[in-house]
């Protein structure tokens, strides 16, 4: 069924830091397309707008791609392309741009840890993915970092598109579901690929994220993987070891924190840090 269509106004600024500049409104309706309002909203304020920021209920401001992640009475920033508030440092991103794929079998919970991180809910629905992508600008260390996410299938049937999924990254998220051996054993296909991509002095991160943890929390018989197996598998990778859950938001954050910081601190040409180190646990 077609959700009713709805209007509201939201308020547009432009992307200066000064409060004092001229504000704006658009009425925006749930059916038009993100560019439209763009287009509708770089209008009023004189600009050719291409981005825009909204504030996040922590109070800092995220970019968002679609219409439906804008609220009624909203007050939202529009840019020509430059990051949030003039931040320049990174070619038409928000501070620094990282590009991370989540990877892994399916089910084990990729979307929902997406989701998680850049919408902040749950979805409890397996709707199967094919491919995804989204952005995300935050703030780790005093620094911005615009986030770019691909969501991958895990389906066996898009098992030729993983190497496309894997090239030019700057990190990987390697997800598995704690209450299933399977799908820690069904990374290693994946760590293969990493291999055969990145080489192996592990320049490029992998957090290996043990998802679900809250079903075994509930009954501790529903556990298949120990910590200690997981962790094994992580100095294995040279990877970081996080367990999470997408479902209450345990330590969801601190996977893509975590992989922001290795990304700068192994590209970080003086101190090649973290290269030949092992596993680390968070
Ligand atoms: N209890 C619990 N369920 C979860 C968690 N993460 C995901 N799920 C559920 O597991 C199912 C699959 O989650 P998805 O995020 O769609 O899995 P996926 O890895 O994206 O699957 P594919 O897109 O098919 O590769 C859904 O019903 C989710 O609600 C979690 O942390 N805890
Ligand atoms: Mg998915």
């Amino acid at each position: 069924m077609l959700s009713e269509s709805e209007t509201f106004r939201v308020f547009v600024r432009r992307n200066n830091n000064a409060p004092s500049d001229k504000r704006a409104f658009v009425e925006v309706s749930t059916r038009m397309s993100f560019k439209k309002f763009l287009k509708a909203g770089g209008k009023k304020l004189g600009i050719k707008a291409t981005r825009c920021f909204a504030p996040t209920a922590g109070g800092g401001f995220n970019e968002i791609t679609f219409i439906d992640e804008l609220r009624k009475d909203d007050e939202v920033i529009l840019s020509e392309g430059e990051g949030f508030h003039g931040d320049h440092s990174g070619p038409g991103s928000a501070g620094q741009e990282v590009f991370v794929s989540v990877l892994g079998a399916g089910g084990v919970g990729k979307s929902a840890l997406t989701l998680r991180f850049v919408r902040d809910f749950f979805v409890q629905d397996w709707d199967p993915t094919i491919e995804d992508a989204y952005r995300k600008t935050v703030n780790v260390d005093s620094k911005l970092c615009t986030l770019s996410v691909l969501d991958t299938a895990g389906q066996e049937d898009f098992e030729s598109l993983r190497h496309q999924w894997m090239m030019d990254k700057d990190g990987y998220v390697f997800v598995y579901s704690v209450d299933k051996k399977q799908s820690l054993d069904e990374l290693d296909p994946f760590f293969n690929l990493y291999k055969h991509i990145n080489g192996t002095d592990f320049r490029v991160p992998i957090i290996l994220v043990a998802n679900k943890k809250d079903i075994t929390d509930l009954d501790p018989n529903k556990r298949e993987v120990t910590i200690a197996e997981g962790r094994k598998k992580a100095a294995e990778y040279g990877a970081i070891h996080v367990e999470t859950s997408a479902a209450t938001g345990e330590r969801v954050a601190d996977v893509f924190e975590r992989l922001i910081l290795e990304v700068r601190k192994r590209k970080a040409p003086s101190k090649p840090a973290g290269l030949g180190s092992k596993c680390a646990i968070l």
